[in-house]
């Protein structure tokens, strides 16, 4: 810990505090996720622990690096930090902040990009993020390069996949997976819905479903996509609970709710916006989309 010299409080994520710290010998900056072990009743030991072994095997340039783990007593207690590599801004801060520049079209494109290659790679271990949201989107601003954060909610889903388990940390609702929200079995596919989410936000730097309860989130689901059936997702018919609680209204012409998003765009948001997991695109399919056979340069 006397290698770090603790800077700002950047803020809390989640359980953690998270500070800017620099390495006295190096002058790296890097980021530390503060925990404090004790606080197991709360939950904090169980997602660090995943934290910790999910991130420690992964490198990818679109995940952020977690570069050690320092075990420290402070004021008598155990603490142990998270020490990252260091990122200026999070996405939601960026498009707060730099409005133009996070709203044209190019930019778009390269962070939606950055953020499936870092979950297609995740995938690919059948590691699910659970909890991708704006905030868990942490970008370098000179060099434009964003990398996924925060995998405290993350799982490894193996086979047989896992049912969504009550009682945890709940994560974002306005970015959750129609099957998350509603119990169901859920795998790698939950992300893309959060991706969709995430995409739409970025056109219109609003978020996509602006609600703050599960039933006001099902009826804006509705009113865009329409109300599931046997055919859109098979699932729902054996699950009663949606219905009765929404007119069901034809679903909504995407391209006049992104309506600054090309419509190569809005063909690969359609098919991450999809209810029927199983149908909906897959991260690696949709790095192979048409829409990001342009403008795909450099910063
Ligand atoms: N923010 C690891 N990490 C970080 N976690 C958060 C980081 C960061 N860098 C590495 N960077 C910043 C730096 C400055 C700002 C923001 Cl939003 C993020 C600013 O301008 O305020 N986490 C933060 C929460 C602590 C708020 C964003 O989710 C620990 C992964």
């Amino acid at each position: 810990m006397e290698k770090y010299e603790k800077l700002e409080k950047i803020g809390a994520g989640g359980f953690a505090l998270v500070f800017k710290a620099f390495h006295r010998e190096t002058k790296e900056t890097v980021a530390l996720k503060k925990i404090n072990i004790f606080d197991i009743f709360e939950g904090v030991s169980s997602s660090t622990i995943r934290e910790i072994s999910l991130l420690r095997g992964m490198e990818h340039s679109n995940i952020v690096r977690l570069l050690d783990v320092l075990n420290t007593v402070e004021n008598g207690t155990n603490k142990v930090y998270l020490v990252f590599e260091h990122m200026d801004v999070d996405l939601k801060m960026f498009m707060d902040t730099h409005s133009e520049t996070a709203k044209d079209p190019p930019v778009i494109k390269r962070f939606l990009h950055q953020i499936l290659s870092g979950l297609a790679y995740c995938h690919s271990y059948k590691i699910v993020h659970r909890d991708l949201k704006p905030q868990n989107l942490l970008i370098n601003s000179s060099e434009r390069i964003l990398k996924t954060a925060d995998f405290g909610s993350a799982r490894a889903v193996g086979v047989p996949l896992t049912k969504y388990t009550g009682g945890d940390e709940i994560a974002t609702l306005i970015y959750m997976a129609p099957e998350i929200l509603n119990g169901f079995i859920y795998s790698t596919e939950a992300d893309l819905w959060s991706v969709g989410c995430i995409f739409a936000e970025m056109c219109n730097q609003e978020p996509l479903f602006n609600v703050s309860d599960h039933f006001e989130l099902l009826r804006e689901m509705f009113s865009l996509l329409g109300i599931p059936d046997g055919q859109t997702w098979p699932e729902v018919t054996e699950y009663c609970q949606f219905l009765g609680i929404a007119e069901n209204t034809p679903p909504k012409n995407l391209a006049e709710v992104v309506p600054n998003l090309e419509p190569a765009g809005v063909d690969l948001l359609s098919k991450m916006l999809c209810y029927n997991p199983r149908e909906r695109i897959t991260a690696f399919d949709a790095l192979k989309h048409p829409y990001f056979a342009s403008d795909i340069g450099g910063p």
